[in-house]
């Protein structure tokens, strides 16, 4: 494949639903409001449309306070798209809000038919598919979903993700195709072999869920030294404001599924 993986040109959002505020998280840091996520969420849909995409905004969903986090019930490439089960109970029906739009849109829509997985403990580089096992996504998950990303003809590999970090992805993103941002635990674990590395900033954390979409990275704009790191390593950083959704334990990837479709 010569395309690199982050250059895009479809996206997938869904809007936030009042309930939001109910979200997911693993400590109490506050609850999010609905106008501030969705001031968030309006911010990062438009600095999508800038990066050059096509977007798809779906309806909120009252019922599921975490479906604006369109990331983890689904997995987009390409080649096709797969139905994933989310790790959390109170997630798992979000797979069938957003399937009907995904057999619109894709050819080949496979299903995870065993175990749990999020799509927020999955890295796509042009190699390969990493799969992260967390409290999301178990082996039976993860082993199942290697073999959906076989008949897409996509390479996986299955590593780990640091104890009581969310996601994978909660602790880096792809920058290019040779490079990765990590937080310094998970970089330790030695999972990223030979591409460079750059390491959040110790106490900037969350800033580890960046986005890097065409010719910029999107990045939390309440991390100024990461930001600081990236524009000095020749990168186009476009901050965003992420304090709200941040308070329900999510960054900047998990609000987008996102590929690049030969049809647009
Ligand atoms: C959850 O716990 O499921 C949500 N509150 C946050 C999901 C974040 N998604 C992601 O990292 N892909």
């Amino acid at each position: 494949m010569t395309r690199p993986a982050h250059q895009f040109n479809s996206i997938i959002v869904r809007s936030p639903s009042r309930s939001v505020v109910n979200g997911l998280r693993a400590a109490d840091r506050g609850s999010p409001t609905y106008e501030g996520v969705k001031a968030e969420h309006d911010a990062y849909v438009e600095a999508m449309r800038d990066a050059g995409v096509k977007v798809t905004v779906l309806p909120a969903l009252e019922a599921f306070p975490d479906s604006i986090f369109v990331e983890d019930p689904a997995l987009v490439f390409t080649e096709g798209a797969v139905l994933l089960r989310p790790g959390a109970a109170t997630r798992v029906k979000e797979v069938e809000e957003i399937a009907p739009t995904l057999r619109d849109m894709f050819e080949t829509v496979l299903d995870l038919p065993q175990g749990y997985a999020d799509g927020g403990d999955v890295l796509t580089t042009r190699e390969s598919v990493m799969i992260g096992l967390s409290a999301r996504t178990d082996t039976a998950g993860a082993a199942a979903l290697q073999a959906c990303l076989e008949k897409l003809g996509r390479k996986s590999e299955v590593v780990a993700t640091p104890e009581g970090v969310l996601h994978f992805k909660t602790d880096c993103s792809l920058l290019d195709d040779e490079t990765i941002l990590s937080t310094d635990r998970l970089a330790r674990s030695g999972v990223f072999g030979e591409f460079r590395q750059m390491i959040i900033p110790e106490g900037e954390e969350p800033a580890a869920n960046a986005l890097r979409v065409n010719d910029v990275v999107l990045v939390g704009s309440d991390f100024p030294r990461t930001i600081e790191m990236l524009d000095k390593a020749g990168y186009g950083v476009v901050p965003l404001k992420t304090t709200e959704i941040g308070k329900i334990d999510a960054g900047l990837s998990c609000m987008s599924l996102r590929w690049f479709s030969e049809k647009v």
